[in-house]
């Protein structure tokens, strides 16, 4: 970075000091992950000078047959992956992903059903302070009041009461395994479209570890960074029925001209997600995930569904005397850092939380074992035996120094 020292040593020095965060917390926010030194060269590329609105072989700039060949290659490589028709990668993120898919498929004012927030649904599936629910009707199902699962039978019932024009399936904050073929079929019997956000768990999907959307949802939307370990950024996948309406989506319906340097990161990402290594990354999380679970509950924590079956656990602290925001803070003291989260039929204001929401994706890439889980959930159930023991908080923070001393930090060292 010996230029960007020279032209501004503030945001050298504030990058070397993320850098220094992340190598030494034990990052346990369930969306984020540590992309590879291949894919921050990319993203970090002379890509990012090019202006090419349109799609390849259609622009309306001149000079792009070098960035056709990259668009054309991530889109090939997403096909390729996720078995899907048609992937478009333009999308600057997940939530723009969203908003193309709507603007693609639904008027506005048309109604559209998906998961509530409070039962670890989207921001973008239809919040009042969302463009989502501003522009659409959204009505939303729940989860069961007593197991935390998706309830298919209220999520029919529902359909069929509110005629939605679309349904989505997928969350932000759920630890269990999607039903994409039954929610196709709840999608028939009134004749909407069924749209998987799949942003949490793509990287899984793509892995085979979870199952895939692809052949029940006629559109698939994802986050790129997540579970995939990719840049910063958002992808569609859809039929081919659907490919001209959410291509139009994206340009010119939502967005101007892509990032080409992040979509070269993508296709370094999707090059890397195909591979034997990603496919044991992918079911390490997910056993890293459980063998966590196992632990926090041997140890008296209460878990969302008791238990979890992807990358992500929701705890449940409303029992603890504490908000999900005093834990957070007690645990990025601790050095795990993580975030505060609603659960399911929260009685606590959406800015305080009833509990915390942990990942096992970047620990895992970092290259945490099953066997390390047992450690991790003692730091944690120390932490939160006494929020305010800053003594405490701060040997756990030196514990956890020590064990990752042992581990290289993915694009980093
Ligand atoms: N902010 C993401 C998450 O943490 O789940 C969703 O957009």
């Amino acid at each position: 970075m010996s230029a960007l020292l020279n032209t501004d040593p503030e945001i050298a020095n504030a990058i070397y000091q993320e850098e220094s965060r992340q190598s030494t917390v034990l990052e346990m926010i369930a969306s984020e992950n540590y992309a590879s030194k291949a894919v921050l060269e990319a993203v970090g590329s002379v890509l990012t000078n090019k202006y090419s609105e349109g799609y390849p072989g259609a622009r309306y700039y001149n000079g792009n047959y070098v960035v056709d060949e990259v668009e054309r290659l991530a889109r090939s490589r997403a096909k390729d992956l996720f078995g899907a028709d048609h992937a478009n990668l333009q999308p600057h993120s997940g939530a723009q992903a969203n908003l193309a898919a709507y603007l693609a498929l639904l008027n506005p004012g048309d109604t559209v059903m998906g998961l509530k927030l409070d039962s670890g649904g989207h921001l973008t599936h239809g919040s009042p302070v969302n463009a989502s629910g501003k522009i659409y009707n959204f009505v939303s199902y729940e989860v069961d009041k007593e197991s935390h699962l998706v309830d298919y039978e209220s999520m029919l019932a529902q359909a069929k009461n509110t005629r939605p024009k679309l349904i989505i399936v997928g969350a932000t904050a759920y630890p269990r395994v999607w039903d994409f073929e039954r929610a196709r079929h709840i999608a028939n019997e009134i004749g909407a479209v069924l749209l998987a956000d799949i942003a949490h768990i793509s990287g899984l999907v793509a892995a085979k570890v979870h199952p895939t959307p692809v052949g029940h949802a006629q559109v698939i939307t994802s986050s790129t960074h997540k579970t995939l370990r990719g840049p910063r950024g958002g992808i569609i996948l859809c039929d081919e029925d659907y490919r001209k309406r959410i291509n139009s989506g994206v340009f010119p319906g939502t967005q101007g001209g892509p990032m080409m340097h992040v979509i070269a990161g993508k296709a370094v990402m999707l090059k890397e997600a195909n591979t034997t290594e990603f496919k044991n990354y992918a079911q390490q999380v997910v056993l890293n995930a459980k063998h966590l679970a196992t632990h926090l509950i041997d140890g008296g924590f209460n878990l969302v569904t008791g238990g979890t079956d992807n990358h992500l656990l929701l705890l449940d602290i409303r029992d603890r005397g504490i908000t999900g925001r005093e834990a957070a803070n007690a645990l990025e003291k601790a050095g795990i850092v993580c975030n505060f989260n609603s659960v399911p039929f929260d009685d606590r204001p959406v800015r305080e939380g009833g509990g915390i929401r942990l990942g096992t994706p970047a620990i895992t890439s970092r290259g945490l074992k099953t066997e390390h889980m047992s450690l991790v959930a003692n730091w944690i159930t120390r932490a939160l035996h006494d929020v305010n023991n800053e003594d405490e908080l701060k040997v756990i923070s030196q514990e956890i120094t020590t064990l990752l001393n042992e581990f290289a930090t993915p694009g980093i060292a």
